[in-house]
């Protein structure tokens, strides 16, 4: 089918695109922001003050872990999104839909204490705290490329390691087909939460074979530090050949399943949102082309590449 495209994604202003993906009015939708925020208002008074650590204090296992050494496998064919820049602009729908307050709107987030939960079809389920985690894999530090479906894109060092080395000590069972991640579930903390037409928990999915690529991380830092909260802390995922939404932040549950899982933008507008959401200059977003990118920060217009330029790491896994 052949569509025109007389707009790209990053001209649409943000709360255009995402208003309009939740099939509801502007008014409709300002009310039911007005409501929700006055909730979480009063729950938020009823409730005991929970410890949260500033992101700048650092655990002993942390202290021992960053920064990491950079594993040069994966260099990068554009700089380095500022640290400024990549944590100013960010999407996280939990905190709510511009993407230059979730910064401020994510500082509700408590982070510690926080378990990570490998579940499902394994041999050997586990429950992670983040020390635990930390400690359990060999983290590294790698710099990837990260291209929302809105057509910006980052250039950003994470620090983690390396989901397989996960799913291996797991051990799944052999009818597992796809993995599932799970972000937090506090609408407390999350005001976006409240926005009850949306499927909350966050979640998304990978197929199994896709989740044993070498590419596939769990990030729990980036530039040289945890995370922190608008990235997603304490643990989120990088899969860098496909549109940002796939990485999953702040999450809490990874479940091997034998059946593909529904995942929240698909769940939204499956219209708009697919599930493999592979970088794709060929294939244009029903409202924009794909066919380009802007560089947040310097705002450099770039050919989107295949796989976002990945495509050596994992063409085998689409043939
Ligand atoms: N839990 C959760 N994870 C999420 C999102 C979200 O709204 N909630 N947004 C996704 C989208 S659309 C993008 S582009 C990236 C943005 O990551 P960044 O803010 O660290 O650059 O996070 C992804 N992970
Ligand atoms: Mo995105």
């Amino acid at each position: 089918m052949k569509r025109r495209h007389l707009v790209r994604g990053w001209e649409i202003p943000s709360n255009e695109i995402t208003s309009e993906s939740i099939f509801l009015n502007r008014r409709d939708f300002m009310k039911a922001t007005a409501w929700s925020v006055g909730t979480v208002a009063l729950s938020a008074c009823k409730e005991t003050p929970a410890v949260v650590l500033p992101p700048d204090t650092l655990s002993e296992t942390e202290k021992k872990i960053y920064p990491a050494s950079l594993n040069p496998a994966y260099p990068l064919d554009a700089e380095l999104t500022q640290e400024k820049i990549a944590g100013a602009y960010n999407n996280f729908f939990e905190f709510g839909e511009s993407k230059e307050n979730i910064q401020s709107n994510a500082r509700n987030l408590s982070i510690r204490p926080w378990t990570l939960e490998v579940c499902g079809l394994v041999d050997k389920p586990e429950i992670y705290d983040i020390d635990k985690l930390l400690r359990s894999f060999p983290v590294e530090e790698r710099t990837y490329r990260l291209r929302c479906v809105e057509a910006w894109a980052i250039a950003v060092p994470w620090t983690g390691f390396a989901l397989r080395e996960l799913l291996r000590r797991a051990s799944p069972k052999s009818n597992a087909t796809h993995v599932r991640f799970v972000s937090f579930y506090r609408p407390s903390q999350a005001m976006g939460q409240w926005a009850f037409w949306r499927p909350w928990p966050y979640t998304e999915a990978l197929t199994l074979s896709e989740a044993m690529n070498e590419l596939s991380f769990l990030a729990t830092g980036i530039y040289g530090r945890p995370l922190p909260r608008q990235h997603g802390a304490p643990v989120r995922l990088a899969v860098p050949w496909k549109y940002g939404y796939k990485s999953a932040k702040s999450i809490v549950k990874i479940e091997l399943v034998d059946y593909r899982p529904p995942t929240f933008w698909p769940m939204l507008n499956g219209l708009e949102y697919d599930f493999s959401a592979n970088v794709n200059p060929e294939i244009p977003h029903p409202r924009w082309s794909q066919s380009q990118e802007k560089i947040l920060g310097t705002g450099e217009v770039r050919d989107t590449r295949l796989y976002n330029g990945y495509e050596k790491f994992v063409a085998d896994l689409y043939k």
